[in-house]
């Protein structure tokens, strides 16, 4: 509850901020993209694990002002990347499943993409599979309308929740993300490795992109070049990176 009072006042008290984290193009070597993942930094106890507070805001559907405040932020960085002469890259956002059923959720996204003039077809909506699944009718008809708008979609989290095949079939969706549990076990686990290359296969298959999570050595990279995979995201590749960085960061890269 503590916690909560805590949340209620972070955004006006401006602790949170963005970290981005690359995606790279396995094929190119280039940058794809980033994903958005929120920090806080609290007052007295420092940054505060996701883990920690993430779920809080989803119970107390804090998520909501939250998930349009981390939208609104991804616009103003992705005016900085543009200023930086990165035009073509793509940021990813996590949309929790309560923000994503606002009745109002495509035309509040629409206002802010007005308010910076940038076009939705820079954002990928990340949803996780327990969200699809939950509400199936409505969500469907508010993933058609955010892609007519020009929002790519992406599955999060691909293989730990319930998606049915059946349903994502019929979902307008980029991207697939295989979850980083399965990239992090697959040098050690028969089953993890067979999992990563029949779901790349399958993804491919389908005519989506596949994005490998939690590639964290040399090794993970180069089993998941083998296999074709689209993009990858890790630590071996780049840490989130603190949005006051990221234009140091992005001179680096060219
Ligand atoms: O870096 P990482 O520890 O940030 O993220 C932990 C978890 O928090 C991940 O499952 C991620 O999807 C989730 N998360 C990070 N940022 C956001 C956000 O802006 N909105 C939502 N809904 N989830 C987020
Ligand atoms: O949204 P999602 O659940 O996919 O959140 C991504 C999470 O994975 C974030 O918490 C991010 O910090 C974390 N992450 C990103 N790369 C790596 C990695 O290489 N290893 C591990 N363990 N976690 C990672
Ligand atoms: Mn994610
Ligand atoms: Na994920």
């Amino acid at each position: 509850l503590q916690l909560e009072v805590e949340l209620r006042q972070a955004i006006s008290q401006q602790q949170f901020s963005l970290s981005l984290q690359p995606q790279v193009d396995l094929r190119s070597g280039r940058l794809f993209g980033f994903e958005a993942l929120l920090r806080w930094q609290h007052p007295t106890r420092g940054l505060v694990p996701p883990d920690e507070f993430i779920s809080v805001l989803e119970q107390t559907q804090l998520i909501v002002d939250v998930g349009y405040w981390v939208f609104e932020r991804s616009c103003q960085r992705y005016l900085d990347l543009m200023g930086l002469g990165l035009h073509d890259v793509i940021i990813a956002v996590n949309v929790a499943a309560d923000q994503f059923l606002q009745p109002d959720f495509a035309l509040r996204l629409a206002d802010i993409l007005q308010k910076y003039q940038l076009s939705a077809s820079h954002f990928e909506l990340e949803l996780t599979e327990s969200t699809l699944v939950s509400h199936v009718s409505q969500t469907l008809d508010a993933m058609h309308q955010l892609k007519l708008m020009g929002f790519r979609f992406a599955i999060d989290d691909f293989g730990t929740g319930y998606s049915s095949l059946n349903y994502i079939k019929q979902m307008p969706v980029d991207t697939i993300k295989i979850d980083k549990s399965f990239v992090m076990a697959m040098l050690e686990s028969s089953s993890d490795y067979q999992i990563i290359v029949s779901t790349i296969a399958m993804v491919q298959k389908l005519g989506l992109q596949v994005v490998a999570e939690g590639v964290e050595s040399l090794a993970h990279l180069q089993l998941l070049q083998q296999y074709h995979c689209d993009l990858a995201q890790g630590y071996y590749l780049s840490r989130p990176i603190p949005e006051t960085q990221l234009a140091d960061f992005v001179r680096e890269q060219v």
